[in-house]
């Protein structure tokens, strides 16, 4: 299995402000208040597509950032919410949230989604805060900030083409030239000890994952060579390259070759030689390889691609048949049903609402009481007042007293500083 890994920032968009108007009507000299909350800002979601094969798209990305919620305005007219941003994955991808180590989500079939970053709800406008002793309240709420998190994406991979063929018959070769793989190539057998993964892009954007396998040998179905410990992982492969030297180099005859391959994929599993195979001619540039090919060609009823895989030729046609044949055949889930662990979604952990440390002031950290001193605005004499109660309410000032705070003493929240007063 070749796991496919990104790390990446994820920033839900923050919610739209909330307004401070009031009604202004011909004849009536001070309205009421009216102005609109601010809409919700962008989730994040991440939702499989079926049609992904790698996480390649958000290797080039840094962070994704979701859309602020529309700001609030007077009238009453709320801002509107804004659209989530949604990130297609492909099957089998997992998300983890970095700092908690929680696994956020496990999207495993075509159409499973989750929210990976919530969107920040829209602040009040005035006209919310309006209660029957303070019908006119001067204050109304910047939106909430959207959720940050630092996660790891995964991808576990499953190769969609097996190559297989006998050792040394330039099946590394073949991957190397196709693919972003490095495997080891070498002219002895068995060069490739386990199985390699390389993801294929085609000149019109498609892709998909080529494994190349160790050789096979006689017997390797019951164990010869590195024999049935790899055939394993082409049972789920889509499509089978067999590639064959028609060359000959090693005295051998390319369809004796072809035969033996066959029978021991027939002998490991029926549902290996029912698999839809390709046929290469590899090492074409080798003389005497024409003249094998027109004989297998006679005694085999199969499209085979002839390609030097040394030099390349022949591997752009192989790679656009392969995403053509590829494109018919469907995807085979990525899980068998009993290997699905968990699909447990966790959301937020749950935390104390604050900290307080005593450094070259008194610190107090938290996401609920930084949420809230985000969201205060503190251009009007209400709205610092309602910050002050609120820190009242959430025991602060308690907090803060219970340690020793002195009158006089400086208190942080993020950059905002201001004074403790017993
Ligand atoms: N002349 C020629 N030699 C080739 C060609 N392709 C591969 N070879 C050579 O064949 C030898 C074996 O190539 P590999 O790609 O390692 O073969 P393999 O099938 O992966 O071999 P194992 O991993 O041992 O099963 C190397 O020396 C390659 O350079 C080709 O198109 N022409
Ligand atoms: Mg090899």
């Amino acid at each position: 299995m070749f796991v496919d890994e990104v790390k990446i920032k994820v920033i839900a968009g923050s919610g739209g402000d909330g307004c401070t108007a009031f009604r202004r009507e011909k004849f009536v000299p001070n309205g009421g208040p009216n102005g609109g909350n601010g809409g919700r800002g962008g989730n994040i979601i991440f939702k499989v597509d079926k049609g992904l094969r790698t996480l390649l798209d958000l290797k080039y990305q840094k962070e994704i950032k979701g859309k602020r919620g529309e700001h609030g305005s007077g009238k009453n007219q709320y801002g509107k919410n804004a659209e989530d941003v949604i990130i297609k994955v492909p099957e089998g991808t997992t998300v983890t949230d970095l700092e908690t180590g929680v696994v956020i989500a496990d999207l495993v079939k075509d159409g499973d989604f989750a929210i990976i970053a919530y969107g920040g709800r829209g602040g009040r406008g005035n006209k919310a805060f309006a209660t029957p002793t303070n019908p006119a309240p001067d204050i109304s709420e910047h939106g909430e900030p959207g959720e940050e998190r630092n996660i790891k994406v995964e991808l576990k991979m499953i190769a969609d083409v097996g190559l297989v063929g006998l050792p040394s018959v330039g099946k590394s070769t073949i991957l190397s030239k196709i693919s972003n793989a490095n495997p080891k190539i070498a002219a002895y057998h068995f060069t490739t000890l386990s199985p390699n993964l390389g993801v294929v892009k085609t000149k019109d954007e498609r892709v998909f994952v080529v494994a190349d396998l160790p050789g096979l040998i006689e017997g390797a179905s019951k164990g010869e060579g590195l024999g049935d410990k790899f055939l394993r992982h082409i049972e789920r492969t889509r499509i089978i390259c067999h590639v064959i030297d028609m060359s000959g180099s090693e005295g051998r005859d390319p369809y004796d070759d072809y035969l033996l391959i066959n029978k021991e994929l027939e002998e490991f599993s029926k549902k290996l030689i029912n698999k839809k195979q390709i046929i290469i001619a590899n090492k074409m540039d080798i003389e005497g390889a024409e003249k094998n090919l027109e004989e297998f060609k006679k005694k085999v009823d199969v499209k085979v691609f002839p390609v030097t895989a040394m030099i390349g030729t022949g591997l752009d046609e192989l790679i656009i048949h392969i995403a053509d044949v590829l494109d018919e055949i469907e995807i085979e889930p990525l899980y068998e049903e009993n290997e699905i662990e968990s699909h447990v979604l966790y959301k937020f952990k749950k935390e104390k609402p604050f900290t307080i440390t005593k450094e070259d002031a008194w610190i107090v950290r938290g996401d609920t009481i930084e949420k809230l001193f985000k969201m205060t605005k503190f251009n009007t004499n209400d709205g610092t007042l309602r910050f002050a109660r609120k820190l009242k309410q959430m025991g602060i000032d308690d907090e803060l007293k219970k340690l020793g705070a002195k009158d006089g003493d400086t208190v942080r929240i993020l950059d905002y500083e201001f004074t403790y007063i017993e």
